[in-house]
This record gives structure tokens, sequence and C-alpha cells, in this order.
């Protein structure tokens, strides 16, 4: 593949097509020897270390610390926590031998943390002084699905926070819920501008160690849900299990209460299929690497004066994240096809002409719009419009999300809205996972979550007809 080579497909002819192409032709990232485990490559990994940054200052503010546990978790850890593993275990992928020998216990590399984790903490808390502890880690993971592998989408192995969190009283750890669901809804929307319906997962759907489950829940470009972030209140299920007791302020002794959760690389697939388009990537301002790029255009003439101006440009603008494109073995329009193909916000072009009206011009990659901005003015209006950009692009999702979320009565409806229309389709449900099954099995339809916020119930269930306990997004989903 040549390297400057543009994306060959349209976004509304081929989505997956399209997608693969934007990841691989931005160079954000690329693919390995080995089928699901993906290479982060520079603007990628760029990407994630802003988010990563800006979460875990978030975090930091609760009081969370941060730890590192060993990747390898002995097999009878694993089993511990029955439920825990409880339909996963095809996924968990087994290191048996080191060298030529064989190892006499069988050990996981973790595909979460929860076990090795708790088995620490059981001897780490003994007392109420001791909670609560509130521990993350910044890590890598490894799912062994079985479904065809998507960069980010669906990586075997991806990056993610594990929040793992203990506290002396259910309430306190029910308070925590909306601070880190806060969190990941904040990030989401104001860095990587995507809307989201945050809601509880149904028992069906919920982390099955869990005592409830919580997500926000995106919706792609094709119409299919995607599980984003999300959040487990975890009781004193592991804490049964993993025996982590402290003794109360009475002297009682007690099970501690949990949570755990998380946030993952998927987020940057999903944040390329909303916003990049037949041109290439399209990054939200606040999570770009690079916020601008300037171009300056010359020849062999007036390359010195130009370059000048471009470089005092460059350190005047040093409150974005600027960037000068100063080589001189592309041209400009080859520069400007690169940029655009790795989503950089803005561009800025410099040529002999502008530096004589004391002008440059702006470009925007969202909406391809050129304006001429006077020098003494580039600072402010590049702000401007970053702002700008960064707004517009959540408003445009947002959009999206709400053109295509229905709210329905009847199972008719429900039937044909999902039909003609995809998307997400609001409806009444009695909370009984067999009306749950027969909606999957006749539609193909999902319960993605119920919505935490206007969750009004008025009326009775789409499938059964009784009365009605919840309104619960319903999706084909990712
Ligand atoms: C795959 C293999 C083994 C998901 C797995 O979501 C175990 C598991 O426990 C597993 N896939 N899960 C559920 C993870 C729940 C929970 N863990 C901490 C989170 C947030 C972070």
């Amino acid at each position: 593949m040549a390297k400057q080579e543009g994306i060959t497909v349209k976004k509304s002819e081929n989505l997956d097509e399209w997608y693969t192409q934007v990841i691989l032709k931005s160079e954000m990232a690329d693919y390995s020897a080995v089928s699901g485990c993906m290479v982060f490559r520079p603007l990628a990994y760029g990407i994630w270390e802003i988010l990563q940054k800006n979460i875990d200052a978030e975090f930091k503010k609760l009081g969370v610390e941060n730890v590192y546990f060993p990747l390898l978790i002995p097999e009878k850890f694993l089993k511990k926590e029955a439920q825990h593993v409880e339909g996963f275990s095809p996924e968990v992928a087994w290191v048996t031998q080191t060298g030529d020998t064989k190892l006499d216990e069988r050990l996981a590399i973790r595909p979460t943390s929860e076990t090795i984790m708790y088995d620490s903490y059981s001897k780490w808390i003994r007392s109420w002084r001791d909670l609560p502890l509130r521990f993350n880690q910044w890590n890598n993971v490894l799912r062994w699905e079985f479904k065809h592998p998507v960069p980010f989408l669906r990586s075997r192995e991806f990056l993610w926070n594990e929040g793992h969190t203990v506290f002396a009283t259910e309430k306190e750890a029910d308070t925590e819920r909306d601070e880190i669901l806060g969190i990941y809804e904040m990030i989401t929307e104001d860095y990587l501008a995507l809307p989201g319906m945050v809601g509880r997962k149904s028992e069906k759907e919920k982390f099955a160690g869990a005592v409830a489950s919580y997500s926000i829940e995106h919706l792609l470009p094709d119409g299919k849900a995607i599980q984003g972030p999300d959040f487990h209140s975890d009781g004193q299920n592991f804490a049964k299990a993993f025996d982590i007791t402290f003794l109360d302020k009475d002297g009682k002794r007690q099970h501690a209460w949990q949570n755990t959760w998380a946030i993952t690389t998927r987020e940057l697939g999903v944040m390329v299929a909303m916003h990049s388009d037949d041109r290439g990537l399209v990054l939200p301002p606040k999570v770009a690497p690079t916020q601008v790029v300037i171009v300056p255009i010359f020849d062999e003439k007036n390359k010195s004066a130009v370059l000048k101006v471009a470089k005092k440009l460059e350190s005047e603008l040093k409150d974005v994240r600027v960037m000068l494109d100063d080589r001189n073995y592309y041209t400009p329009g080859w520069k400007f096809n690169e940029w655009e193909l790795k989503g950089v916000p803005i561009r800025i072009e410099i040529g002999p002409k502008d530096i004589k009206a004391k002008q440059v011009v702006v470009v925007r990659r969202d909406t391809s719009k050129k304006r001429s901005v006077a020098i003494s003015k580039v600072g402010s209006e590049v702000k401007k419009e970053l702002e700008d950009m960064q707004k517009s692009l959540f408003k445009k999702a947002g959009e999206f999300l709400s053109s295509n979320m229905y709210k329905v009565k009847t199972y008719q409806e429900f039937k044909s809205t999902l039909e003609k229309k995809k998307g997400i389709v609001q409806a009444n449900w009695c909370m009984d996972s067999k009306c749950e099954d027969k909606v999957k099995e006749e539609t193909g339809a999902k319960i993605t979550n119920m919505p935490l916020k206007n969750n009004k119930v008025l009326g009775d269930c789409i499938y059964c007809g009784k009365r009605a306990k919840t309104v619960a997004n319903f999706a084909k989903s990712y």
C-alpha cells in the first residue's frame, strides 16, 4: 500500500471496510502476527494517553490510588468464585509451560483482576480503619473471544482501567456508582464527543458476579448498539468468596462491599466510527495529539522567509498542541492529504502571499471550511475553532443518536421499527427475562440497558402485556 493512498470506499457504502481503512491508513493502528492483538501506533497511543491522563486526574480527585498487580493468575484463584468465570472460561488463555518444563499449576493471563486483587485485599483489610480501599490499575487484559476481531472495537488484548474498590457499607459503595459513571459520562461526552445512554443492565446481561451492572451504551453509524464503560456493584459476593472482612466500630466482623469499573480502548474505535469521514480520521480536538498543523508553502527563493514566520507562529501557539510540518521532501498538497487522513482538527497554511497580507489560511477538518485570519488573531481564532469543532462533533453525534431512538407502545410497532429503522427502540418491560429472551429470539434485539434517568413507566410490557416495571432500551448490538 502506498503510504499516501487515501480511503477508497465510502462510509455510507461499506462501513466495515471503510473503518478498517481509516484505522490502517491514518496509521492509528496496525494488525500484528497474532489475530486479535493489534499494534497501537503513536497516533492511537497518543489519544489513549490523553484520555488516560484526564480520567486518572478525575479518579485521583475521588481518592482512588493506582496499583499494579501481576499479569499471571493461578488457576485456583479463578475457580474460587464460580459465578465469576462461568461463561467466560473459553476466553481465558493459559500459561502451561516454561522452557521444557510443565507448570504444576496453570497460570491464567489476566482477563480481569478480581481474583488476584481480592486475594491480597483479604490479607490487607482487617478493620474499619482500612476502609475505604479504592485502588485502580491501568493495564492490558486478554480475552480470547471467538467473534471476528476488529481493531479497538473487538480486540483480544485491550487496554483499560480496572477500578476495584472496597467499602464498609453498602451506602458508601453505592455513592461511588454515580461518581464513576459521572466521570465516564464526562469523558465520553466532553472529550470523545460521544453521546451515550447510561443505564442498568438486565439480570441476563449483567456480569454474573455482580449484584447490579451499569453501562454507557453508544450507537454506531450502522444502527448497532455497542457497550462502552461499565460499573458493577458487586455487593458482598466477592467479599464472601475471597474472605474480605473487617471488624466494624463495634468490634463485629463484617463482609465488605465492593465495586468494579472499567473504560477500555474500545472507545477509540467508537470515536473513529462516529466522527470520521470519506477522507479519513476526524479527531475531536480535546483528544487530538496534534490539534493544529502548520503547513508552510514555499519555493527555494522564499523558503527562509516563509519558515521564519511559520516558526514564529508555532511558538506563539504554545497553548495548543501545534506542529510545524517543515519537511521539504513533500509538497504542500501531499501534506494536506496526510493531515486530513490523520484527522488533525485544524490546518494553517502560510505562503508568501499570506505573509505579505499579514494573514494565514485556517482550514477545519470536519467542515473543510477555509478562511483567512490576520496573523495577530490566529491564537484566539484557533482556540475558538477548536472549541467550536469539539461542540459541533458532539452535537452531530447527539443528533444521530436522537434521530435513531424510537419510543414504541406495541410489539407490532416494535418489530416494524427494528426492521425498517435500526437504532434503539425504547419500550416498557415487565423485567421478566422470559420476555427478554422471546424478544431476542423473535427480533434479534437485546436489552442494552434500562435508562437511569427519564425512566417513567406508563404502560404494559411490550411482550406479555402485564404491568411494566421499567423502560428498557432494545437494540441489535455489536
Ligand atoms: C473473560 C474471561 C474471564 C469479562 C471475562 O467489567 C473472566 C471475565 O470476569 C470476566 N470477561 N468478565 C467480567 C469483568 C467484570 C468487571 N471486571 C473489572 C468489569 C470491570 C472491571
